[in-house]
């Protein structure tokens, strides 16, 4: 039930009990001592975590970074086993942060918030759920996640398909049976890489179904290094977060201020070849200061790694299929990555290249591509998400007028700070479209917003304010910067999900802040300094 005046049920309702969810629940409910209703659509908490359970799911942030980092009793007390940490490790390290903090008693579980409506009358948010309830809240809060809403391409026939089939997104809690089985495996994303060389290792045969090829980097992944943690991490964390905390991309790591183009070629391969041998997401986040920005400097990393793939593929012609030549490196989210092209040499293995021979139709026993018919026991769908906005746009939210969000944003994301969006009051986005969030170690961008945002409702709150808004004006603005310091990155070089490229009619709009996480803080820290400059506080 509603209220019936302008008491609301709660102070906060947020929605996701991921990360995001669980963080700014706890802040909220301990520090500010609101009252705080979580949706979560899950059966736990977890969010992505919960959800991506496909083989070989794990996170290519390190584990000592990829965690909550406001209490440093948790943080000495949990140990982490895997240098990058698998789906089940994350999600057992979220369980312990809703249990050791008590946080399930405000998280209503296999609830999803249908729709949010402003009600201008009494100046609340009333959201529904698919359970029914009906509830209003001063501030609504979402934590929905970027990468949530899975993308099943809309192929004829799939409705025939006889065998099995499963979206990495949306993985099932049972185990699933690869042995004896003939598997294929649609998309080369991160997911893909992951689950490929897992699969390959159980399945009778599998055959993999490419659209792009890929750059990725060896994860060199291990077992946690016990005497690194313990010596060098655990005393300390406040510094490494706090590095993290200014950097460019969340992590605790410095950019070799040097450009690829200025030191020689010898010095270059030097530096990716010790790259290379380390592995993961440094060979990228501590690689020279253009790559990103400089298609030449990017060429000269492009052209290492697909060297490396010819030194790792034995059949020539599955490794022409797998060079990446249409975009530059990190364009596409970066990929790391355990045996991925190895396993191309398996010979249960076989690569389909649907970029000259596209897939046709599902039929009842497999995929039929321009040129070949294939059978299959099971198809895995790797082809990613509608990411971003389609969460937003799947919950029916609308602000003053009735303005729906579909409207809203129907030429792309429009926000300010990826924050707020004009003409929805009190509706704050944990890491949306317009902040760094999936350029950036998650976690630390989503501590950042969830301090600033737990800032301004204590503001609000001392100074009995009861709307916050972004201003037209302010998000206009902020929507241009977005886009005028992604325009001169490689980024804009790839048909990416960063752009909405991989959804059919999405609008092409880089959503993400390409500013880095530092730049970002510092950007948000100054505007709540000024009075929360471009907010209209009513
Ligand atoms: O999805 P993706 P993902 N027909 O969109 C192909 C995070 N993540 O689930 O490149 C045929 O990257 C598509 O081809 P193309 C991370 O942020 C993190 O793998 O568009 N193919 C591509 O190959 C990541 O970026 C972790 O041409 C189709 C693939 O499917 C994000 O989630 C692990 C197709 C989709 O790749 C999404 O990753 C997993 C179609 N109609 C995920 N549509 C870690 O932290 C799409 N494809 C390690």
């Amino acid at each position: 039930m509603a209220s019936s005046d302008n008491h609301p049920d709660f102070d906060a309702v947020v929605v996701g009990a991921g990360f995001a969810g669980l963080g700014m629940l706890r802040r909220l409910r301990e520090e500010h001592g609101m009252s705080v209703q979580v949706y979560e659509t899950g059966a736990g908490v977890g969010g992505t975590w919960y959800w991506n359970r496909y083989p070989g799911a794990r996170c290519d942030s390190e584990s000592y970074i990829y965690c909550f980092s406001f209490s440093q009793e948790l943080l000495q007390d949990w140990n982490w086993s895997g240098k990058y940490p698998e789906q089940p490790e994350i999600l057992s390290y979220l369980n312990h942060v809703a249990d050791r903090f008590d946080l399930r008693r405000n998280i209503q579980f296999n609830t999803r918030v249908t729709s949010a409506r402003f009600r201008e009358d009494i100046n609340l948010w009333e959201v529904q759920t698919d359970q029914n309830n009906r509830v209003t809240s001063q501030f609504l809060i979402t934590g929905i996640g970027c990468i949530s809403s899975g993308n099943v391409p809309s192929i004829k026939g799939l409705d025939s398909f006889e065998g099995e089939w499963y979206h990495t997104g949306r993985w099932p809690h049972e185990k699933v049976e690869f042995s004896g089985k003939r598997v294929a495996v649609i998309g080369t994303g991160s997911s893909g890489i992951q689950s490929i060389p897992v699969i390959a290792r159980q399945a009778e045969h599998l055959t993999v179904f490419q659209r792009t090829p890929q750059y990725t980097i060896p994860a060199r992944h291990d077992t946690v290094d016990r005497k690194f943690l313990e010596d060098v991490v655990k005393p300390n964390y406040d510094e490494i977060f706090e590095q993290a905390r200014w950097s460019t991309g969340g992590f605790p790591v410095n950019r070799d201020e040097r450009s690829a183009l200025q030191v020689t070629a010898a010095e270059r391969l030097e530096a990716y070849e010790a790259g290379w041998a380390e592995g993961g997401i440094r060979f990228l986040s501590t690689s020279f200061k253009d790559i990103g920005t400089d298609r030449r400097a990017n060429d000269t990393m492009a052209e290492f790694i697909r060297k490396k793939i010819r030194e790792i593929v034995a059949d020539p012609e599955t490794t022409e299929k797998l060079m990446p030549t249409d975009h530059p490196f990190g364009s596409k989210r970066p990929l790391i990555d355990t045996d991925y092209f190895a396993t191309y040499n398996q010979e249960n293995v076989e690569l389909v290249d649907i970029r000259h021979s596209p897939i046709q139709e599902i039929t009842p026993d497999g995929i039929r591509t321009e040129d070949q018919q294939f059978q299959f026991d099971m198809i895995v769908f790797a082809t990613g998400f509608d990411a971003m906005t389609g969460t937003y746009l799947r919950m029916d939210i609308r602000g003053r007028n009735d303005l729906s969000l579909q409207d809203k944003w129907s030429e792309g994301p429009k926000t300010y700070l990826g924050l707020q969006t004009a003409e929805f009051p009190n509706l704050f986005m944990i890491t949306g479209p317009g902040s760094p969030s999936v350029l950036s170690n998650m976690p630390v961008s989503i501590e950042q917003h969830i301090d600033w945002i737990a800032g301004l409702l204590q503001y609000v709150r001392e100074h009995d304010i009861k709307s916050v808004e972004a201003h037209v004006d302010a998000e206009a603005a902020w929507v241009s910067h977005v886009n005028e310091v992604a325009e001169p990155t490689m980024y804009m070089l790839a048909d990416s999900w960063y752009l909405g490229a991989n959804i059919p009619g999405k609008p092409r709009v880089f959503m993400p802040y390409v500013g880095g996480v530092g730049t970002y803080r510092e950007k948000c820290n100054e505007i709540a300094d000024n009075g929360y400059e471009g907010f209209i506080l009513a």
